[in-house]
């Protein structure tokens, strides 16, 4: 018989005892959640305004992707692909039509999908683009975030993702994020095969580019026959405002890449998509994996999307994102802790004013835990704001007084 857990404090002893380290998570334990709203052990409820990192868009448990997962999950959960199912051929349909490409590669976490990518751009630079063998270069950006696999943090500019988990996998040239004259520069090099970018970087404080940036950025790329490789794991699926962050500027990348949302936050889920022409370089028995694709991920992942499109998610996200800038502007100018607010749609930040290496940010956590809000700093001093995409225009105007009345009692 497994032993309950009877309180937060219980269970923080536990993880602190049997866990690796490998996480610093705010002192809350949850137990429950549904649509905005988490629940600690102690009956607490808290407004998500982190959203497991943009992974639950639709709101915790939507009930109809949980009620997807159930029937499937009762019928049949993995076949490998060793052998054909009754649900992958009618997901690849879906899914490809959705975000209007011809082929997907299903895979399960972001990183994973962001590896695929990596592998897929690579195989084609060889084979189509005729670049040498292994010498290959992708470019990608400073303060980049796409996961912690081996190869993805051999190209992190992050010293905490990278210190001591050497040696590093080659073929990567780092350029300043937002800076087109970089990229056009990195380009002359006709080794290069891709550019993985993310439309909005996540991690690194919501850095949102210049208006034109990734148009002109697809444009070069095009230009220097290299693949425009979207990370969309964090900014996709409605996050910003529109159902993929590259809308904002009508670019289609040569390779997108999905995960957390894909699933409503209820299972891994992610995806690649590409046409044919870059598709075709991957062969039976070149890439795969034992959950990828399987009918749970695949009735999952069709459910979420539905969703997004069912309660209109892309239009609500773009509106109480602006709701919550324009509330949080107005703390701005009343404050001289906080000095910026940034983002596109439900995915904004807030900058303190503190330095990064202060405890600031991460206080003004632990006041907002105590309101009844839960969020959680990205680097020292940036406060990262993204709930669900089903919030109300109330429940948005109720958390900017949560955040408004924290930031003052910090004061
Ligand atoms: C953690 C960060 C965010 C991502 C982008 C790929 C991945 C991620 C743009 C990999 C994942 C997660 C990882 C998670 C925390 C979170 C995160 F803080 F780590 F950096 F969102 F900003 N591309 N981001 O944001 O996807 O393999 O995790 O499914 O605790 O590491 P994954």
């Amino acid at each position: 018989m497994i032993n309950t857990i009877r309180s937060s404090q219980q269970a923080m002893e536990l993880e602190y005892r049997y866990g690796a380290h490998n996480y610093h998570p705010l002192p809350v334990v949850l137990r429950k959640g549904e649509g905005v709203f988490l629940w600690d052990m102690e009956g607490k409820r808290y407004y998500d305004f982190l959203s497991a990192y943009s992974a639950v868009n639709q709101g915790h448990c939507h009930p109809r992707i949980v009620s997807a997962m159930q029937q499937q999950a009762e019928q049949l959960t993995l076949t490998s692909r060793a052998f054909y199912n009754d649900v992958l051929g009618t997901y690849e349909k879906y899914i490809t039509e959705f975000f209007n490409y011809q082929k997907v590669l299903p895979m399960n976490t972001g990183v994973e999908a962001v590896e695929t990518a990596i592998k897929l751009c690579r195989k084609w630079a060889y084979e189509e683009k005729g670049i040498q063998q292994d010498q290959a270069e992708i470019i990608v950006c400073e303060q980049n975030f796409h996961g912690r696999t081996t190869t993805i943090i051999s190209f992190s500019s992050d010293p905490d993702a990278y210190q001591n988990f050497g040696p590093y996998t080659p073929g990567f040239i780092k350029i300043p994020y937002n800076n087109l004259e970089a990229l056009s520069n990195a380009l002359n090099n006709p080794q290069v095969a891709g550019f993985l970018v993310e439309p909005i970087q996540g991690e690194a404080g919501v850095n949102v580019p210049d208006q034109g940036y990734l148009a002109d950025a697809a444009v070069l790329c095009k230009e220097s026959q290299v693949l425009f490789i979207a990370d969309e794991v964090q900014t996709g699926i409605a996050r910003t405002g529109k159902m993929l962050a590259c809308d904002h500027e009508q670019v289609r990348p040569d390779i997108l890449i999905l995960g957390k949302a894909l699933s409503g936050g209820t299972y891994p889920v992610s995806a690649v998509l590409a046409d044919d022409e870059v598709m075709k370089v991957m062969k039976p028995g070149q890439h795969g994996s034992t959950f990828g694709g399987n009918p749970v991920a695949a009735k999952v992942a069709m459910a979420a999307l539905d969703v997004v499109v069912d309660e209109n998610l892309v239009e609500n996200a773009a509106v109480m994102g602006k709701l919550f800038r324009d509330r949080m502007k107005q703390l701005i100018s009343d404050s001289d802790l906080v000095t910026q607010v940034r983002g596109k749609g439900l995915l904004n930040a807030l900058l303190i004013n503190d330095s990064p290496e202060s405890e600031t940010a991460w206080n003004i956590c632990l006041e907002l835990k105590e309101n009844g809000l839960l969020a959680k700093p990205t680097h020292g001093n940036i406060i990262r704001f993204a709930p669900p995409l089903v919030i109300t225009e109330e429940q948005v105007l109720d958390c900017c007084s949560i955040i408004e009345h924290s930031i003052n009692v910090m004061k």
